[in-house]
């Protein structure tokens, strides 16, 4: 003989329409007296919701995301009348499927015990009883704070087979041991992304295995990192240096900078400063969590080296104290330094924008990567005579390409135009700078 017996949601205080957060039965599905058969979340806490009788789901009425109230009907369960009278400690063994493991205790009566399951469930009291293998459901379930840390990390709960947790249920330890898990398992690389397959190059021809510098794998590491993190956006422009470089060029004659190399570098770092002044929110860094932005009232200039071992970037301090020739001496110091090997943590340190120059070598444009987490980095290629429309005819001007790539979580497209076109004004007509 079998009774269908509904489940309903107890007495849960004063709390209403609580959200069914998890279902963890389906029609079919063999469970037992006291078996969470649903996770309902409130604001403030997670409840387990204990099935009131043994038996088979005939029917659930609820799905994630529904609301409930104390009465609400969760499921129906055709039990046998073995089921019923079987008291709320019976070991696991002692269900349906293992009869021979212990039916000892099924002495109350009968009706008795189906009244009692369909009045009024209890939660679970006894300690929790793993469920019959294959039968009944085994989905695992966390608190609100272990799912948001999951979703933080990107990690589906549901694939958390079982929780070290009373019930099995998830902590935050077994969300770590997953990530660690799957981190480990091979085919995934640091960002979740599929890692490049390795290849046995030597069975295409002769090959040479060189180890890489310290400096380029912390390099390759960063590039990678900032390349994950960063929605990167570079804008191109162009600054006709025609005057400027005139200048420049008649600077070697003056007093005080016999023996001086001054290049172009160090009127472009004037311009960025300048354009820095005016446009404050390229002189900043996003906080980590990514909510502030923070706003540097210190001006210094990080500039990419290439040296032998591979690309360093020392810091000139305080690059908006100094002049033309005083630039040109810390770039002359850092760069050697740099070349030599010797460049202390602290020189590299503190920078607020880089420019990465490849004027020296040449190209027209490239798409440097920002020097997180500085907001943005100013490439530059070499100057090559153009012809430039003047109103009535073409010109031969000297033009400088620019290549600005920029954080695009704190800087604006219009930002970034205004930004290359502001250096581009600065450098076009040097005077501006004094202003
Ligand atoms: N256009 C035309 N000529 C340029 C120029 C430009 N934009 N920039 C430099 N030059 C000229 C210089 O005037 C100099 O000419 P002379 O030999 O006639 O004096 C010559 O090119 C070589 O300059 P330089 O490269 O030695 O000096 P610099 O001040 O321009 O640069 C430094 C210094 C340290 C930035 C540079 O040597 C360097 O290492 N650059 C590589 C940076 C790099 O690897 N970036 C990649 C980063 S990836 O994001």
């Amino acid at each position: 003989m079998s009774f269908l017996i509904e489940l309903k949601v107890p007495d849960i205080g004063n709390v209403s329409d609580v959200e069914v957060a998890e279902v963890l039965i389906q029609p079919g599905d063999v469970i037992e007296l006291d078996q969470t058969i649903v996770i309902m979340e409130s604001d403030k806490a997670t409840m387990d919701l204990p099935a009131s009788a043994a038996g088979t789901v005939e029917e659930v009425m609820v799905k994630v995301g529904d609301t409930v109230s104390e009465g609400s009907l969760i499921a129906t369960v055709r039990a046998s009348t073995e089921e019923i009278a079987r008291p709320a400690k019976e070991t696991p063994e002692a269900s349906q499927e293992k009869p021979e493991a212990g039916e000892t205790a099924a002495q109350p009566e009968e009706q008795q015990a189906a009244a009692k399951a369909v009045q009024k469930p209890q939660p679970a009291a006894a300690p929790p009883s793993p469920p019959a293998a294959g039968r009944v459901s085994t989905k695992a379930h966390a608190s609100p704070a272990v799912r948001r840390f999951a979703r933080e990390l990107g990690v589906d709960i549901g694939k958390i087979e079982q929780g070290s947790g009373n019930k099995g249920r998830i902590l935050k330890d077994d969300v770590k041991k997953f990530v660690k898990q799957v981190m480990s398992a091979g085919g995934v690389s640091g960002g979740g992304i599929p890692a490049i397959p390795a290849v046995d190059f030597s069975q295409f021809g002769d090959i040479e295995e060189k180890p890489l510098s310290k400096i380029k794998r912390l390099t390759g590491q960063g590039m990678s990192r900032v390349w994950l993190n960063l929605p990167m956006v570079t804008q191109h422009g162009e600054a006709d240096i025609t005057e400027m470089e005139a200048f420049r060029k008649s600077l070697s004659q003056q007093q005080g900078t016999e023996g001086k190399k001054i290049t172009p570098l160090a009127f472009i770092i004037k311009a960025l400063l300048a354009a820095m002044r005016q446009y404050p929110q390229f002189n900043a860094s996003l906080s980590a969590d990514g909510d502030k932005l923070i706003l540097k009232k210190y001006y210094n200039i990080g500039i990419a080296v290439d040296t032998p071992n591979g690309l360093v970037v020392p810091v000139i301090k305080d690059a908006d104290q100094k002049s033309i020739i005083g630039l040109v001496d810390a770039m002359a110091e850092l760069s050697a330094k740099a070349r030599q090997g010797i460049l202390l943590p602290a020189d590299m340190q503190g920078g607020c924008m880089t420019i990465s120059s490849l004027g020296g070598i040449g190209g027209t444009a490239f798409t440097p990567i920002v020097n997180a987490p500085e907001v943005a980095i100013l490439g530059v290629s070499r100057a090559a005579m153009k012809p430039v429309w003047n109103g009535q005819e073409f010109e031969p001007r000297l033009m400088l390409p620019l290549d600005l790539t920029y954080d695009h979580r704190v800087i604006d497209g219009a930002d970034g135009a205004r930004f290359v076109v502001a250096i581009a004004e600065y450098l076009g007509d040097i005077r501006r700078l004094l202003l």
